[in-house]
């Protein structure tokens, strides 16, 4: 022992030296091997997709809106589809992204058009022009606004929660994640506009946005009639993560857990109970 601490202490330069370089190689191999482009065929099978996402977790499959949507749109078509948890990387360095027969595409509503385009389908083929005009009006606020006031409610108002409760990550890794990632959603929820309001602001328009989701849904059973739509899909990204992936105090996710909005409760258990028979065995799968 005494001979170890000596050795440390006369050749401590070049230890420290000799780890900088080992940790350097192995930072830089890692992002050699990641830029190198995959082949179809040889880096993963042909005809399957390669969904991109985060990894799964304890109370969602997955604790990504788009992520949720692009699944579910999956299923919902029976894609052959196989989970990467290797998220970083997509075109628009943004989650998730796909491989697909030699095609590496980045954002959920281009994967879905590309293969739409691809197998031909149009989940909203019954509807008119103008019905078309109205779902898409509905995705895009749920996916431009309601998203935000969900990822401002739960990395920022309810972040230590947030951290604690669902990601379930090691005690440094949560203070890591503090220092470097709830600054960087406070930037970014200040450009979008979110950021700018107090809590209580915040709650309200939560509050207002799912109950105006609520009567716009009625007692329909999608939320453009009795089929399932691609704006659906997106519903279920969103919604489903203030329900099952955003910590008690929020008063979004007490709404959509509670008997006011049950009508949208009702809805995202049946898209849940419909397109993911598996809910439960992922979740336990994860708990283990
Ligand atoms: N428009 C994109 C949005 C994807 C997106 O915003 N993903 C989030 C996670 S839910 C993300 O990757 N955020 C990381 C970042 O913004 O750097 C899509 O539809 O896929």
């Amino acid at each position: 022992m005494e001979s170890l601490r000596e050795f440390v202490k006369d050749n401590g330069l070049y230890l420290a030296t000799g780890a900088v370089i080992v940790g350097s190689s192995l930072l830089l191999y890692k992002r050699m091997k990641r830029s190198r482009t995959r082949v179809c065929g040889v880096d993963y099978p042909k005809d399957k997709v390669i969904l991109h996402v985060f990894p799964r977790t304890k109370t969602i499959p997955n604790m990504g809106h788009f992520v949720m949507k692009l699944e579910t749109y999956l299923r919902i078509h029976k894609i052959p589809f196989q989970l990467d948890f290797n998220y970083k990387g997509g075109p628009k360095n943004k989650t998730p992204w796909i491989e697909y027969n030699g095609i590496t595409m980045g954002d959920s509503q281009l994967i879905i058009e590309y293969f739409n385009k691809e197998f031909n389908f149009d989940m909203n083929s019954h509807l008119s022009k103008q019905e078309r005009a109205v779902a898409w009006a509905i995705q895009k606020w749920l996916e431009e606004y309601t998203y935000w006031l969900n990822v401002y409610s739960r990395w920022v108002i309810f972040g230590d929660e947030m951290l604690r409760k669902f990601l379930k990550v090691p005690g440094p890794v949560a203070a890591l994640l503090k220092i470097t990632m709830r600054p960087r959603m406070i930037k970014t929820s200040y450009t979008v506009g979110i950021g700018r309001h107090s809590d209580e602001e915040v709650h309200q328009m939560m509050r207002n946005d799912l109950k105006k989701f609520s009567d716009l849904l009625g007692d329909k059973k999608y939320i453009m009639g009795d089929k399932i739509t691609e704006t659906d899909c997106a519903a279920f990204g969103i919604l489903s993560q203030i329900r099952w992936c955003t910590p008690e105090s929020c008063p979004g996710r007490q709404l959509l857990t509670s008997d006011e909005l049950k009508n949208v409760a009702d809805y995202l258990d049946r898209i849940k109970d419909t397109y993911w028979m598996d809910w439960e065995e992922i979740l336990a799968a994860v708990k283990k």
